[in-house]
């Protein structure tokens, strides 16, 4: 079967009505190959118009469903998705590139943080505070807000969707999502199978989710729209840029997950067997291009050369290919034609700045010239100058030398992006610097393993560029409500607060 073939039969599988990815004036390409797989519409402006305008009324009724039965629709999504796992994660291989079992994972993270919102459901909790005043009583509760923008990137196509729209929808609010227009064909998937729940579940409005697919000017209707509250954004800090000011602009609320330049410290007392494992499937897995990829690796000069020259191996070993053709490969291509490109300016930027390099060409596949892989690159660095303070999507890892744990913290810190960050170190005082509040400044700072690859459970997003924003577990769901503080006076008498005497006689 060609993968055109393999990717309407899965779609179909999927319940994706056939016109939905047939003549459409879009191409889907897929980096495997190279192949257009389907062709689908975008949405015109009047469609996005129209979308929003569904999705506010939709909200009027969701909104009053109680937060429990809004749970249990999300657990017949996880069902739906349990039940879809293989078919989504090929088809997200196929559109992404990411080899099978991070395309299956990523379905795995939609079911996860479906469970999680589940169990949320009945945890919607507010505060009771205590008054100041007698016969007074303070609380807190949480409403739904309205209908949330989701905008997200093509590296994970259905996850970051589901992190926004499992929470928002237990909190009461429809979606709408644009997603990536490089991948717009998962998102039409996990459509299909919401309107499968819809169906079976008593009680859900129409429009509840819907996707609108198209380019830059399509996110751009969602984030002017004044009946969409909250936009959760994920992408480039160039995008967020333009994004945020554009938000702010009519007070709505934006939750920006943007670039990452994650940092490894690697110190002398690190389990170096172990630190090699996470380091190569934090910078070389989903061939680089995850926001929580392994960019800069900081290593202790005493251990520099015995686990550099181990990393080089491991490196020039590593399988690179179509996943779908072959299933030990661990590195897939690269999302496009561009994106080849952007990696080779980069490391020539990064020569001139003294890098030595060993790897990052371009692994040719004969059969499909229009597809690209790329050996991982490995970039040793005399200094954290030029592209090392950028985030490049591409499995280029710049490599320095250290001997002070505090100049070590130092250069990690010393980049504009805050996603996440590691410590490969089994001196607890070096690793309890590191996430201490004087060690890393990022929103994610693990221990003896890479950055990327978080579980739901946590809050995700960072600091400084990357944008602020918190999704998945915690409590990030408090983004998707509006918060109402109440004062109830059970007495007679009516004492201001403060002490203020205001007599009327
Ligand atoms: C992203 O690349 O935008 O932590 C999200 C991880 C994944 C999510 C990455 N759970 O690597």
């Amino acid at each position: 079967m060609t993968l055109t073939e393999q990717a309407s039969t899965l779609l179909h599988a999927l319940g994706v009505p056939g016109d939905r990815y047939a003549g459409g004036g879009r191409a889907v390409q897929s980096p495997l190959t190279g192949e257009i797989v389907a062709e689908v519409a975008d949405a015109e402006p009047a469609a996005v118009l129209e979308a929003v305008a569904r999705a506010h009324e939709a909200f009027a009724a969701w909104r009053a469903v109680p937060a429990p039965r809004r749970g249990e629709f999300v657990r017949l999504l996880g069902e739906e998705l349990r039940a879809a796992k293989p078919a989504l994660g090929k088809l997200v291989t196929i559109e992404a590139g990411k080899i099978l079992t991070e395309g299956l994972g990523e379905v795995q993270e939609m079911i996860d943080i479906c469970d999680f919102a589940v169990g949320l459901s009945r945890q919607l909790y507010g505060l009771t505070i205590a008054s100041e005043r007698t016969n007074h009583r303070m609380m807190e509760q949480w409403h739904p807000l309205g209908p949330v923008g989701i905008i997200t990137a093509f590296n994970f196509p259905v996850a970051v969707w589901a992190w926004n729209a499992a929470l928002a929808l237990v909190c009461g609010n429809p979606v709408i999502w644009k997603p990536s227009e490089k991948t717009p064909l998962s998102a039409l998937a996990v459509q299909a199978l919401v309107e499968r729940v819809a169906a079976r579940f008593d009680g859900a409005p129409a429009h509840l989710t819907s996707v609108v697919i198209g380019g830059r000017e399509v996110g751009e209707r969602l984030v002017d729209d004044p009946r969409i509250p909250l936009v959760s954004a994920t992408g480039s800090t160039a995008m967020g840029r333009l994004v945020g000011p554009r938000l702010a602009r009519r007070f709505a609320r934006a939750i920006l997950e943007l670039g990452g330049n994650n940092a490894s410290i690697v110190c002398p007392s690190a389990d170096l067997a172990l630190a090699l494992r996470a380091i190569t499937f934090a910078a070389v897995g989903t061939a680089g291009q995850r926001c929580t990829s392994l960019r800069r690796l900081l290593v202790h000069a005493s251990v520099y050369d015995t686990f550099i020259a181990q990393l080089k191996r491991v490196y020039a070993g590593v399988r690179i290919g179509n996943p779908i053709a072959d299933a030990a490969v661990l590195v897939g291509p690269l999302i496009d034609e561009a994106a080849f490109h952007k990696m080779q300016a980069t490391l020539a930027e990064a020569r001139k700045h003294g890098a030595q390099i060993s790897g990052g060409e371009r692994v040719e596949s004969p059969e499909h010239p229009s597809a690209y892989y790329v050996r991982p690159a490995l970039a040793e660095m005399p200094a954290q100058t030029g592209p090392v303070m950028e985030e490049t999507f591409a499995p280029i890892l710049y490599v320095m030398k250290y001997s002070d744990f505090d100049e070590a913290l130092e250069l990690h810190n010393g980049v504009r992006q805050g996603l996440s960050s590691s410590i490969f170190s089994t001196d607890m005082r070096e690793v309890e610097k590191f996430i201490s509040f004087i060690g890393s400044d990022c929103g994610i700072a693990n221990v003896n393993i890479g950055p990327s690859g978080a579980e739901i459970g946590g809050a995700f997003g960072g600091e400084k560029e990357t944008g602020g924003g918190r999704e998945a577990g915690s409590d990030a769901w408090k983004a998707y409500m509006r918060r109402v503080t109440s004062t109830i006076n059970f007495g007679h008498d009516l004492p201001l607060a403060q002490g203020v005497k205001f007599d009327i006689g």
